[in-house]
Parts: C-alpha cells; structure tokens; sequence
C-alpha cells in the first residue's frame, strides 16, 4: 500500500500521474482540511474536493479547482442578494458542500461522508481526512490582524505578509479514521507537492501524526513544492521566506529534514543537489513539473523507485 500525504492541486497532480502507474486501489491519500471552511451554513474542504475533482477527470483544468464546464447561477443570484461571493461556489460544486453538509448534520464523520463521494466520483483510491475533528488554519498578517485560510488565499489574494500561523483547534483533534495505520502500513509514504507551511503542517498538527511519520522517515520521498526559487502556484515560497526558510530546494529540505528522507527535486535545481543532501535528506533529480498527466505520471514513476 502505498500512502500520499496531501494538500490541493500539486498533490492532486500527482496522485493522479500515481493512478497511472500502479492500482487505485493501493493508494491511500490522507488530506489537509486546514483549508476547510463554513460559508452559508455549508462545510466546505478544497482539498477534500480538489483531490476528488482531479482523480475523477471532472476538476476544472485552469484553475485547479471546482469542476470543470461550471455554471455560475446561484453565485450571480446571491449577488443580486448582497450575499458573499468572493468565495466562488459554482452550482455543481456546491451540490458536493450541499452533501456533504447535509451528511454531517445526520452525524457521519467527515472520513464517512469523504468515502461516500470518493465512490459516487468513482474515484478508486482511499481518501482520507487527516482529522474528523475541527482543524482550521489561521494566518496573523504583519499588521497583527488574524484571518482564516481562506480569507488569506482568496479574499485576500494571499498577497499580504505572514507573522504567524496557527491551527485552531488541533491540539482536541485526534487522527481521522485509518490515519496512523495508513501511515505504519505503507510501503512508501510519498509527501506530494504541497505548500510544506499551510498544506502539509495542518497534517503535523494532528496530535500522533508527525511521531508517526518520523518512524517511517526512511521510507517518506517527497516532491519539492519549490522549482528555481519559486512556487508553481500559491504563495509557498512566500511563506517559506516569512517563516525564515530560503525560498529555494534547500529551504523545503530544511523544513522537511526531521522526517523526510529523500527529496526530489527539479532539475532546474539540479546544482543544489548536494546542498539538499547537506541537509541530511536524500536528493535525486527529476523532471517534476506535471504539465500532463503523462509528466505526472512519469514523476509518480520516480518517486516510487526511490525507496525501491
Ligand atoms: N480559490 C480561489 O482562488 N478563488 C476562489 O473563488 C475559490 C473558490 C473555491 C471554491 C471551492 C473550492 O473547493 C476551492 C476554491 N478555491 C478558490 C481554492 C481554495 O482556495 C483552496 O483552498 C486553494 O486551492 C488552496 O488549496
């Protein structure tokens, strides 16, 4: 079994080269909900659904998110309301908020209601939230102010400066159903391509879970989030550099070093390679940016021959 520790769309990217390469079946994916969020009374988790929408072909292509061939009529709608919008919720999509909203106040777990739609997208690998508890990130500008995730990323550009990050709630919040045996029964554990600061940290949080993980570091290949300095999408290399990391291979090598054992990198980086491994993490380059699923799918190659 073979274990991909998730955020959004990098990750997505990736698990969805994996699915190329070797059975759905003997993936499980255990996700971020640090991003998730309540608006108009619904539940939402991107990540949840990003990972969803992509592994089920349905993702929108040009964002990442959402799904593809959208239609915008309860949005336009709540406008005329006055309501809010700057959270773009698309009508299918929000059948999914609708669902899964509906399925938690019946009392499932969200692990429960994620398995439910992984089966109605017919999406064949195991998708599991990292907690079924409460678990929000919340980001402190330079200006003292404390925003939510989503504030942050989207109302918000994330084009503001970064203090301090916190996860509210994550010290109550106990690993989600399957979480720390899908971690000690993985063969390979494969740290996707997401934000290491807001999209990987959330599952660190999660009282156990980086314990867990530090015992398999030998066994954990990762995929630098970071290509020549910069993030493919979203503000890692930002955060990365106001959380006192250089932006580059060598920073992400810094911030994984206590449980990561090897790292990929790109080979635009490929003259820092023995920096990284100064670092104390195993390096190999390789060509990582997914561009197709066929580039996704050749990464997901590499990245499972490097504990072979
Ligand atoms: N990202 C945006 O930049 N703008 C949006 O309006 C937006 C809406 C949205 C709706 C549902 C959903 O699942 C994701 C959405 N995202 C949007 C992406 C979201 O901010 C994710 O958390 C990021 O992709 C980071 O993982």
């Amino acid at each position: 079994m073979i274990t991909a520790l998730a955020g959004g769309v990098g990750a997505a990217r990736l698990l969805r080269g994996m699915i190329e390469v070797i059975p759905p079946e003997s993936i499980t994916a255990i996700v971020n909900v640090g991003d998730d969020t309540d608006l108009h009374g619904l539940h939402i988790s991107p990540d949840l659904d990003t990972v969803l929408y992509t592994l089920a072909d349905a993702i929108n292509p040009e964002t990442g998110w959402g799904l593809a061939g959208e239609t915008w009529r309860v949005m336009e709608s709540l406008g005329k309301l006055g309501g809010i919008t700057w959270f773009n919720l698309g009508d299918q999509d929000l059948a999914t908020h609708c669902y899964r909203t509906q399925r938690l106040h019946e009392g499932a777990g969200l692990a429960e209601v994620t398995a439910e739609l992984a089966n109605s997208f017919d999406v064949g690998i195991r998708m599991l939230p990292v907690t079924d508890d409460p678990l929000r990130t919340r980001l402190t500008l330079v200006d003292g102010t404390e925003v939510g995730f989503q504030e942050y990323f989207v109302k918000l550009h994330h084009d503001v400066a970064v203090r301090s990050i916190r996860f509210d709630q994550a010290e109550h919040a106990r690993p989600g159903p399957g979480v720390l045996d899908a971690v000690a029964g993985a063969e390979t554990i494969v740290l996707c391509p997401s934000n290491p600061v807001i999209s990987i940290d959330p599952l660190l949080a999660v009282p156990g879970v980086r314990a867990a993980l530090e015992t398999r570091r030998d066994n954990i290949v990762g995929v630098s989030p970071i290509v020549a300095g910069a993030a493919l999408k979203g503000p890692a290399d930002r955060l990365l550099v106001e959380m006192g990391f250089p932006s580059s291979v060598v920073g992400v090598a810094r911030w994984y070093a206590p449980w990561v054992g090897t790292l990929i990198i790109d080979e635009a980086d490929a003259e820092l390679a023995s920096a990284v491994e100064a670092e104390g993490v195993r390096c190999i380059v390789a060509p990582t940016v997914m561009a197709d699923v066929d580039r996704a799918a050749d990464l997901a190659r590499v990245v499972l021959g490097a504990t072979a």
